[in-house]
């Protein structure tokens, strides 16, 4: 079972002890304009008889996002399903004024554009790709330029209605570049981005020639879902490998921005379902079916005509349990209603035609004279014959090979409301994590399946009964309008707590500036990397350098007879005299061991290294099999870095070297974790004791303490009360402030120095 779910549930309960919090939120975003962008409109145009026809969808996306966004004004923007070629200036513009009316704004596409965009790398080379299908993935150039065109041209659409405090819902893979080019207009909306199918491992991934692109596409929202957590945790590794962006327990910090992931598995309108059995016009079709079925037990099955459906796949699990259950012959009907889809893509029309040949060749096989085992319907059906379908089969048989939900199994479920029925369902359909009391099976596991269709006809009817109210409980739980709501609560949780909030105000800056102009002697402490110079994923010296500003600020700084400017950094002395050597500063490097005095290192009272030789041994035996790891030998500590690793090698190889080294059993010795590397040394010899000793040097006025890491929360802990501190980022620190980034450092280090000569 996946543990995700139960993640999930444990976060709705403890939403529900917040729910005073959210209804106040709520009341608050309510007022706010909702714009819901997705490629398919729910209103659908097509010309009949030469006249434009209007028809209204009453899909579940479309009701559960109607409910939240009812009272609220909203617009829903996207593309009405007729090429542009097709229609005059005129028509457009009465569409345009039409579908106002049902709260949509057209996004007009030509032909071209649904041949390249939405056929081609929409359905012919995303959805495959991101189903696993990779051979019938397709990588055209013209493809991916008409992607981005679209993109833009939504981009420009849903840009009409979005105002910076807007909240912008998208919707789905064809969109994916959006959330980005909205962010860049309106850096303060609200995104929200849904993937309603499945986001592939890594492997798979990666083989999309514009994976770069399309990640980032996606960081421009400030809430990603998905439906299942493990194709959160895929997107978490794609970022993290593709762009080496870390992530906190699914928070992203990027380019100053706080993004949020998280699964919200999409529900069903439940009681639509539950109820519509009962209603005259189903209780009449479904009594031709039973005149029709002749007391058989039907197994259904209801998919979209898509490979990844994995029909062929079923019907061949269902001949093996023909072949093997001769007992069942004249007994059993499967009802095979394949809704036709995406016709104009290759490998949906060769799919069809091996349905058709597996439906005729399994019939011409087993039928006798007054039955046929398949009865195959390859159209689509209005709501109330579909009900009559889902509440009149004994089985639903569901077998995806790759589905990112999957609302048919949930359906079937609310349609048997009290009632018995059985689902055999594919577990690799995303819904198979909620609903464990299903008959799971491996859709390529043809013997697996046809053993759990025989089991499912054979079961009794109060076992039906407990799995199913079982499974009735969740889906009635978590519907669509719930996972709507849920959606857009999560979605203000995020852009309520900006990263931006954390950082130094204005009025800090100037406390700090009116402390540094009064004072006469000034300790500026200051780290280096990560704080004077952005982190520099590479062993090369060279590349780590002081920027001319950086050297200009610090020279100024401590030309100025009331300042005494340090560095001290984790670096060993010969980087730090090569970074400063004509600037007359103090360094201290390796966390303390060595302090630069009138000219000469000098070992500071915090050393010894007798104890590095067993440590090194590990060391070297781990970097031997860590294909990218090297060891750093300084003269009071040794350091294994893994910045060049596999990130899960990395982290599993950190995680061993961490025990085995505790076994070396040196007082004193400690073994620290830094930016993607471990550092081992002695536990006294630590940024926070040299920093007390410098403090104790002299009676300062105003001391200036900034870094960004583990290493300068020791110095920050032993800082006397006045002192003031800053840690660079928005994480959580034992220091007064956050500041944004070296940027803004270097603007304040700049400030001080032309404002206290
Ligand atoms: C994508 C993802 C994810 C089908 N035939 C008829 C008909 N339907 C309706 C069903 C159901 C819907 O179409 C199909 O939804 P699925 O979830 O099964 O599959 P996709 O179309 O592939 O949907 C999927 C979903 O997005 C939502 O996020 O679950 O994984 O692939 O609602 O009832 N409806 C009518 N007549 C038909 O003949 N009226």
């Amino acid at each position: 079972m996946d543990r995700p779910t139960s993640r999930f549930w444990f976060r709705l309960t403890e939403k529900l002890d917040y729910a005073y919090n959210v209804r106040i939120l709520e009341a608050r975003y309510m007022s706010k304009k909702l714009i819901i962008v997705s490629t398919r409109l729910p209103v659908t145009i097509k010309r009949v008889d030469g006249k434009l026809q209007f028809t209204q969808s009453s899909g579940g996306l479309a009701t559960g996002v109607s409910t939240v966004s009812r009272n609220r004004d909203s617009v829903w923007v996207g593309w009405p399903g007729i090429a542009s070629d097709d229609l005059t200036k005129k028509e457009m513009q009465e569409i345009t004024r039409k579908l106002k009316e049902f709260k949509c704004h057209p996004v007009f596409l030509t032909q071209d554009q649904v041949d390249l965009y939405y056929s081609g790398y929409c359905n012919a080379t995303l959805w495959p790709l991101f189903h696993y299908f990779t051979e019938n993935s397709q990588f055209h150039r013209r493809y991916w330029r008409s992607y981005q065109e679209v993109n833009g041209l939504f981009a420009d659409e849903t840009l009409r209605f979005v105002t910076n405090d807007s909240d912008v819902w998208v919707h789905d893979y064809q969109l994916m570049l959006l959330p980005k080019l909205l962010r860049k207009n309106r850096p303060n909306a609200h995104i929200g981005y849904f993937l309603h199918i499945p986001f592939p491992s890594y492997e798979i991934f990666r083989l999309l020639p514009e994976r770069n692109q399309v990640l980032e596409g996606l960081l421009g929202a400030d809430l990603i879902g998905f439906h299942t957590y493990d194709y959160v945790r895929h997107f978490l590794r794609s970022t993290q490998r593709h762009l080496g962006i870390d992530n906190q327990l699914g928070t992203i910090y990027y380019e100053n921005r706080k993004i949020q992931t998280d699964a919200f598995p999409i529900g069903i309108e439940y009681d639509k379902f539950a109820k519509n059995p009962k209603s005259r016009r189903v209780k009449k079709i479904t009594k031709t079916l039973d005149v029709f079925q002749k007391n058989k037990k039907v197994i259904l099955a209801v998919d979209r005509t898509d490979y990844s459906k994995g029909i062929p796949a079923r019907l061949d699990a269902y001949e093996l349990f023909l072949e093997q259950h001769p007992e069942y012959h004249n007994e059993v009907v499967l009802l095979l209603l394949a809704v036709p889809s995406r016709g104009d893509v290759e490998a949906y029309k060769e799919l069809r035609q091996t349905i058709e040949q597996k439906v005729s060749r399994i019939n011409g096989r087993f039928s006798s004279v007054d039955w046929s085992p398949i009865n195959y319907l390859h159209q689509h059906m209005d709501f109330d014959e579909l009900t009559s379908l889902y509440a009149n089969a004994d089985v639903m048989y569901v077998t995806p090979l790759r589905d990112g939900m999957n609302l048919v199994a949930k359906e079937y479920i609310a349609t048997h409301h009290n009632k018995d029925g059985v689902l055999v369902l594919s577990e690799m359909a995303g819904v198979a994590s909620e609903l464990p009391e299903a008959l799971q099976v491996n859709p390529n596991n043809k013997q697996e399946i046809a053993n759990r269709l025989f089991d499912a006809l054979e079961m009794h009817p109060k076992e039906q009964k407990k799995r199913m109210k079982a499974m009735q409980q969740r889906v009635s739980t978590y519907t669509i309008e719930r996972w709507a709501s849920d959606f857009l609560e999560q979605l203000h949780a995020t852009v309520n707590t900006p990263v931006d909030h954390q950082f130094m105000k204005k009025a800090e800056t100037n406390e700090i500036r009116a402390d540094y102009v009064k004072a006469d002697s000034r300790l500026l402490l200051l780290d280096y990397d990560g704080t004077l110079r952005s982190f520099v994923d590479s062993p090369d010296e060279k590349k780590a350098k002081p920027s001319k500003r950086v050297k200009k600020i610090l020279k100024a700084l401590q030309e100025n007879k009331k300042n005494e400017v340090v560095i001290i950094s984790g670096r060993p002395k010969r980087a730090l005299r090569t970074f400063f050597q004509n600037i007359k500063i103090g360094l201290i490097a390796e966390h303390g061991a060595w302090v630069y005095k009138a000219g000469s290192w000098v070992k500071s009272s915090l050393t010894s290294s007798k104890w590095k030789e067993p440590y090194l041994d590990v060391l070297k035996r781990y970097a031997d099999r860590t294909p990218g790891a090297i060891i750093e030998e300084k003269d009071y500590s040794l350091v294994w870095h893994f910045r060049n690793v596999t990130p899960d090698l990395a982290f599993v190889r950190k995680e061993e070297l961490k025990m085995e080294l505790q076994n070396i059993a040196f007082d004193d010795i400690g073994v620290f974790e830094g930016h993607k590397m471990l550092e081992i040394k002695a536990q006294s010899l630590h940024k926070g004791a040299i920093a007390t000793e410098l403090i104790s040097d002299k009676k300062w006025d105003f001391i200036l303490c900034i870094g960004d890491d583990y290493t300068d929360e020791d110095m920050f802990h032993v800082l006397p009360e006045r002192a003031h501190s800053i840690h660079v980022g928005p994480e959580e620190s034992a220091a007064k402030h956050n500041i944004k980034d070296v940027d803004a450092v270097l603007d304040l280090l700049e400030l001080l120095e032309n404002s206290g000569k």
